[in-house]
């Protein structure tokens, strides 16, 4: 019976397997990408679990009006399953979520998988060289655990005197209500990032208000989508030499904005000036221009892209609040300067639990610490971004200062996820049970990470963003160029870990 990545019976009905050799979770492109890579690589024993009901992470869970990727569709597939489907140069989200659909079919390994499926604590097992895993499915345990959970899979919700008091709907953009009609609402939209400025042209479309909540003013350049021509299209179908150049092209293009985000930030004076110019051109009032320019170096934050933000934002039933929220009341948003607002719809574009990821509280080392724990002073800390130090065969793909501003993340995981089956490798040829990285090692490789972030536009812009934490350490962006990163996870460099013999024939071996 073929099995469906959505909703199916049989899926549905399997029992968890009590043991495996590899667990994953996440079914997201790091946990996929997983599954398939550590298949061909003749590890078939692995579990897949996934909380939500199908294969698509990121791109399952955030459905909203005007969802698309801001990485270009060619470098936005992984290198062995190229799509030659992509209808543009931007993908909407419901082509990204169709191929993961398609790849995840296609690559034989959902009999792996289990949705609905819920990992409620890791515990690493010393005695047994084991994770003990449990699950909303039960209790697995497994040698290697795999985390694809994703940087940015936790909403973030604002803390809003009398928002849980609102009689209206309101719902987070990455938990969009579709059942919700927009048509000729007052609806409220806070935040303005990444989200926030897709959605904001999409639903100025249908309701009959729009108040749209800007705490900082984003930097927004334009974006230059356009549909692939037949020709094109048939070329990158048929041709797999034009589909390579297009993604090499798009690559090394974007690799190229590098230097302007790490070491000369004049190298961003042309992205500043497309900025400014797409001010000018969407938005005819002087004044709401002026409130729309950010006061910080661009690229402190994430640089948007869009041609439709600043027009929807200059149309007559729209406003741009920039008075500070002070409360919501059942009905309405009222603003610091005492203006009350009515609104039937509030849309919380907030952005998401980045430096304190919630699976963090749920996975524990060997001493029993919770990596939530262990980072609660220094924050978030791995080795090379995917091991970490007392959590012994645990690989975090998107864990600490892996993620990119400029290029695409399935770079940086499939990077990551070589370097997974480097590990994997070394402990079968070695009968080793268990690796961890060292300690010095782990602290030489945040020591230099720190110390390379220090001089980025992320910590001298004069800004706040959600790849800084409590203390302001920038444990979120990757600071070199995504090339650096391939090659530094190229090897399993075994020397840098604590490597364990296995007791028993039962391990990897
Ligand atoms: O979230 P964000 P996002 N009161 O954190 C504001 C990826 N992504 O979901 O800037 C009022 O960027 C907050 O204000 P401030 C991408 O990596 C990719 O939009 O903190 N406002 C900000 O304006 C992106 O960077 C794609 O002052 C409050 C907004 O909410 C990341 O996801 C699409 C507030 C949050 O912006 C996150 O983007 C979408 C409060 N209490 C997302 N709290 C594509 O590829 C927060 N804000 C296209």
């Amino acid at each position: 019976m073929p099995i469906d990545t959505d909703v199916d019976t049989f899926a549905a009905m399997r029992p968890l397997p009590a043991s495996v050799t590899h667990l994953v979770v996440g079914a997201g492109f790091a946990g996929l990408g997983t599954a398939i890579r550590l298949d061909r690589a003749g590890e078939t024993d692995f579990a897949v679990i996934e909380k939500d009901a199908g294969v698509g992470g990121t791109w399952r869970a955030n459905t909203y009006p005007g969802a698309a990727c801001d990485v270009p569709s060619q470098l936005y597939s992984f290198s062995f399953a190229p799509n030659p489907d992509w209808s543009r140069s931007f993908s909407p989200q419901p082509e990204i979520d169709a191929y993961l659909q398609r790849v995840a079919r296609e690559s034989g390994v959902l009999d792996r998988f289990w949705f609905d499926t819920t990992m409620e604590e890791a515990r690493y097992d010393a005695e047994a060289q084991r994770w003990v895993v449990r699950t909303s499915r039960g209790e697995v345990t497994a040698t290697t655990l795999v985390t694809g959970t994703g940087g940015l899979s936790e909403p973030r919700l604002p803390d809003i005197d009398g928002i849980e008091d609102f009689a209206g709907e309101v719902f987070h953009s990455a938990r969009w209500n579709h059942d919700v009609d927009l048509t000729g609402k007052r609806v409220a939209v806070i935040g303005t990032g990444a989200s926030s400025i897709q959605i904001v042209p999409e639903v100025a479309k249908v309701v009959g208000h729009l108040d749209v909540y800007q705490r900082t003013a984003p930097w927004v350049i334009p974006r230059s989508d356009r549909r692939y021509t037949r020709l094109e299209r048939l070329l990158l179908r048929r041709v797999p030499a034009v589909r390579r150049v297009y993604r090499t092209a798009t690559y090394w293009g974007r690799e190229s904005y590098v230097p302007a985000f790490t070491r000369l930030p004049r190298l961003a004076a042309p992205a500043r000036r497309a900025a400014l110019l797409n001010i000018a051109r969407g938005i005819p009032d002087p004044a709401l221009r002026a409130r729309v320019t950010p006061d910080y170096t661009i690229g402190c934050k994430r640089i948007l892209i869009s041609n439709t933000y600043y027009p929807a934002l200059a149309r007559d039933h729209v406003d741009l609040v920039t008075d500070p929220i002070a409360r919501v009341t059942a009905d309405a948003v009222v603003t610091a300067d005492g203006v009350e607002r009515p609104v039937d719809v509030l849309v919380v574009a907030t952005g998401f639990h980045a430096t304190e990821q919630p699976i963090a509280e749920r996975v524990r080392g060997r001493d029993g610490r919770s990596l939530a724990q262990v980072w609660a002073d220094g924050g978030m800390a791995a080795y090379k971004g995917t091991t970490v130090h007392g959590f012994p065969n645990l690989f975090q793909l998107v864990g600490a200062n892996t993620t990119l501003g400029h290029s695409s993340m399935v770079f940086m995981i499939e990077s990551q996820i070589a370097y997974v089956l480097g590990a994997i490798a070394t402990m079968r040829a070695n009968r080793y049970a268990a690796v961890e990285p060292r300690r010095d090692a782990q602290d030489a490789w945040n020591r230099d990470l720190q110390r390379r972030l220090r001089r980025t536009v992320w910590s001298t812009g004069g800004c706040a963003s959600w790849y800084l934490d409590a203390h302001g350490r920038n444990t979120v962006v990757w600071p070199r160029h995504t090339f650096t990163f391939r090659s530094l996870l190229s090897r399993f460099d075994v020397d840098a870990y604590e490597v364990e013999a296995a007791r028993t024939d039962e391990r990897i071996t």
